[in-house]
């Protein structure tokens, strides 16, 4: 059986998703990949289905309408609880984040990381075509998530990730409230602070060449809101490190 599980949110990303699996499939042949569709309207999920059809590794979680990133990768979690993988990795289906850097990111966690960032913005990562908006947003955006959270992560908003499975039982799942894009930094920031290791390792974004971004205003305001809210929480009521997200929670 495997022992990785890729994850991979779909939502409109009919013109890029064949030849994203294509490059996951021949980077890590020994993974599994769950597609986790919300129901595109442009028949990302039945391409899905046929590319399942085709090939045992691959898997389709259909969900019944658009509910954010956060709720698709929550579903993608408990698939891999239930089968019991030991790394479980978040991946973009639009081909910004390369497949290709998957080995040495799963490397790392099988070397004792709890959680490994793909990360744009440590020594040695970058940005390849993104507007200068994109850019100043996600620059921003970590260093306010660095200064309000007090993270030591460089790229905490990125969604290109590998999981200890074992470290993702630790945390309280259900807690998880984030909507969009700030799922990604709530799931960082509750390892971080209760002691987890996490690992950076330096990748090459890519901007998508087909489909479009679903990233909008409400996203970045969420995000906003929500880490002035944890920081400030934090502030009045530190947590000790070593404590679990959940009460009696191992990690193994
Ligand atoms: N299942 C699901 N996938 C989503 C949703 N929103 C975004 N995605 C996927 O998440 C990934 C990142 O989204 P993208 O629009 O590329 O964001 P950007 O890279 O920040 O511009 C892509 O694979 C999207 O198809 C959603 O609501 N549900
Ligand atoms: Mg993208």
């Amino acid at each position: 059986m495997a022992d990785t599980l890729i994850i991979v949110p779909t939502y409109n990303e009919i013109d890029g998703l064949e030849r994203i699996m294509a490059r996951i499939r021949s980077a890590v042949p020994d993974a599994d990949v769950l597609i986790v569709d919300d129901s595109s309207p442009d028949g990302t999920g039945e391409l899905g289905d046929r590319l399942a059809a085709a090939d045992p590794a691959i898997r389709v979680l259909h969900r019944a309408g658009k509910d954010g990133l956060g709720q698709a990768y929550l579903a993608g979690f408990e698939v891999a609880r239930s089968g019991g993988y030991l790394f479980v990795v978040e991946m973009d289906a639009d081909g910004s984040h390369d497949p290709e850097s998957l080995p040495a990111m799963i490397a790392l966690a099988a070397d004792g990381a709890d959680l490994v960032i793909g990360s744009r913005w440590v020594d040695g990562g970058s940005v390849v075509n993104w507007p200068r908006m994109r850019k100043a947003i996600s620059r921003t955006g970590n260093w306010y998530s660095g200064v309000m959270l007090r993270s030591r992560i460089r790229d905490i908003t990125a969604g290109f990730r590998v999981f200890r499975a074992g470290a993702l039982r630790d945390l309280d799942l259900h807690a998880i409230s984030s909507q969009g894009y700030c799922f990604q930094v709530e799931m960082a920031w509750r390892l971080e602070r209760t002691g987890h290791r996490i690992a950076e390792h330096p990748i090459t974004f890519v901007e998508r060449e087909t489909g479009q971004s679903k990233m909008h205003t409400g996203i970045v305001v969420e995000a906003l809101l929500r880490v002035t809210a944890w920081g400030i929480a934090a502030t009045l009521r530190p947590q000790k490190k070593g404590n679990p997200d959940r009460s009696g929670a191992g990690s193994n």
